[in-house]
């Protein structure tokens, strides 16, 4: 099966990203070029990046902010961008480039062959986790080890806890996201029906400018969500999760885009 061409959104949560949101916005629309594609941004921050998404918005038609004043948090920014961007495929990306805008092309060849969801991987061939240090590899290790071991629908899938992944808005028809925390794909997996996620590889790299975000509440609220997952999650039996090597990769662009 294959899929006429479909309006891509891609939804940015930001909080202070001003070194970062302009860059983002051009490797994006280069990445993108010759796809029907809108970025929308969820900011809560306290920095001027509300007003570079002002100049961006008004200078691109391609970019929409919504800035929100009394409310802050991840995963409700990435649902919040989920309702209001019109996109029949929706990607969720960081702001700081640790997600490189140009696998964004790859994800999309990945849908329009038949996907239901794309999850760009660190860890299969091809792929690199940019160096992260030993830490920092024993804490994602672990959250994905747990994650695994709590939620069967994680199983099969190598990089299950990132915040870089592609996907069928009718998925989250009737689903029921709670958002806690950080781990917002891991929801989408819990909560929503699919059958077939294809994975491709990318090299994480290291945040471009700006400061983390990432806080120890972070841990905990990861620890909730999973408990509370194990309760709501829908059960999924024919999932068919297919790896594509970096030559595949390269190839199905051609042959999609
Ligand atoms: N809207 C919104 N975005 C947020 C919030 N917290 C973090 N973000 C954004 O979520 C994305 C991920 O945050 P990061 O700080 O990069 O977290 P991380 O990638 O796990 O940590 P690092 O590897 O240290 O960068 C970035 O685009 C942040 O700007 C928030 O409260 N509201
Ligand atoms: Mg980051």
């Amino acid at each position: 099966m294959t899929n006429k061409k479909k309006k891509l959104s891609i939804v940015v949560p930001t909080y202070n990203e001003s070194g970062n949101v302009e860059y983002l916005t051009e490797r994006i629309d280069k990445a993108l070029n010759g796809i029907e594609h809108d970025i929308w941004f969820i900011d809560d921050s306290t920095d001027d990046t509300p007003d570079i998404l002002e100049r961006l918005s008004k200078n691109n038609s391609h970019v929409h902010y919504e800035h929100r004043e009394n409310e802050k948090g991840l995963a409700t920014a990435v649902i919040r961008g989920f309702n209001v961007a019109d996109g029949e495929f929706l990607a969720c990306m960081d702001a700081d480039l640790q997600h490189p805008p140009e696998i964004l092309r790859p994800m999309y060849a990945a849908m329009r062959s038949g996907a239901d969801m794309c999850i760009p991987s660190r860890l299969i061939k091809g792929g690199s986790d940019g160096g992260l240090n030993l830490y920092r590899k024993f804490v994602s290790g672990t959250a994905r080890w747990m994650g695994k071991v709590m939620l069967p629908c994680l199983r099969k899938i190598s990089d299950p806890t990132s915040g870089l992944f592609m996907f069928r808005r009718k998925m989250l028809e009737g689903a029921d996201l709670k958002p806690v925390g950080w781990k917002i794909m891991v929801e989408v997996l819990a909560m929503t029906d699919y059958h077939l996620i294809v994975e491709i590889p990318y090299s994480f790299h290291d945040r471009n400018s700006g400061e983390s975000k990432l806080s120890g509440n972070a841990t905990m609220e990861y620890i909730e969500q999973l408990f509370g997952l194990m309760k709501r999650g829908i059960r999924h039996s024919d999932v068919k999760v297919t790896r594509w090597s970096p030559e595949f990769t390269d190839k199905m662009v051609e042959k999609y885009i």
